[in-house]
């Protein structure tokens, strides 16, 4: 099992559970969270808390490196964490990320996709294409742009370094900061505090905004545009350095090429 599941009164949990590869969200992983989200809402599970274990230092390591495809769109409509990602934006109620531990990659967009962030003082929040070279999709992007200002998005992608969890709750990443000796009993009286109120509502407004937080309409010419872009990226020699460059554990030599 690559996460652990459970459920108390209605409120659901899944502890992302494979310290080995830090919680690397690999297709096995992303295909256990997907049917542990898929049985919650069969049970009646009402508001749903995304976690590691408690003694980690990484919550996740983002998407499974490994598994990037080469030479190809590495974060297409099917990619397994976009599934995950859009599974967790359509489930009917509250997705809670709960955060102790540094969060990376693709894993900073599962978090930025539920619908809060609580986190202690070890949290902290990266993304990370510009060290492997890797072209980000627009979806992804758009998590972004819609919480946090564009100079701040921009520092993200620019730098790929690490937003500490001070930071992370001044720009508003966090909805909670709070001592990690406190974060579990705060996200769950969190929780309970939603379950208290009308189900239905808090479904039916979740999906209200995210049909009007998506409606971003671009043109074709746009749309084909991003697309040529992008392909330049997914086939470049820098993404096949960045992603050789990890496995092989130094750092990328990137030549813009
Ligand atoms: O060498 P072994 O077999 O023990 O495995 C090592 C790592 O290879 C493995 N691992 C991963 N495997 C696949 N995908 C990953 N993302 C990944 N991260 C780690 O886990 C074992 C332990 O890793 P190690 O020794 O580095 O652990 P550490 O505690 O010294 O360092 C923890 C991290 C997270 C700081 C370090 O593992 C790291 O920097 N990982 C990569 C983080 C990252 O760049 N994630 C982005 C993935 S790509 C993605 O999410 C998006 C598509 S994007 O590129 O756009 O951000």
């Amino acid at each position: 099992m690559l996460i652990i599941t459970g459920t108390a009164e209605a409120v659901g949990t899944i502890t992302l559970n494979q310290p080995a590869k830090r919680n690397a969200l690999s297709r096995a992983l992303v295909d256990e969270m997907i049917a542990a989200l898929d049985d919650f809402q069969k049970g009646g599970v009402r508001v749903v808390v995304i976690r590691a274990a408690a003694e980690v230092k990484v919550w996740s390591a983002g998407h499974d490196i490994g598994e990037l495809p080469q030479g190809q769109d590495p974060l297409g409509y099917s990619d397994p964490l976009e599934r995950l990602l859009r599974r967790v934006a359509s489930f009917p109620g509250p997705v809670v990320a709960m955060v102790h531990g540094s969060v990376w990659g693709a894993a900073t967009d599962l978090a930025l996709s539920c619908d809060l962030i609580t986190g202690d003082e070890t949290s902290s929040f990266a993304i990370t294409p510009a060290n492997l070279g890797l072209a980000y999709n627009t979806v992804g992007l758009l998590h972004f742009l819609r919480r946090l200002p564009l100079n701040l998005v921009k520092e993200m992608f620019f730098t790929a370094a690490p937003v500490k969890a001070e930071d992370a709750a001044k720009w508003g990443v966090l909805n909670h900061l709070v001592p990690a000796a406190d974060l579990e009993r705060f996200t769950y009286d969190l929780a309970r505090l939603m379950l208290t109120k009308a189900p239905l509502v808090l479904a039916t407004v979740k999906e209200q905004l995210r049909l009007l937080t998506e409606a971003t309409s671009i043109t074709p010419e746009v749309f084909e545009r991003i697309q040529d872009l992008r392909q330049r990226i997914y086939e470049s020699e820098d993404y096949r350095e960045g992603i050789l460059a990890f496995h092989e554990k130094r750092k990328p030599v990137f030549r813009g090429k």
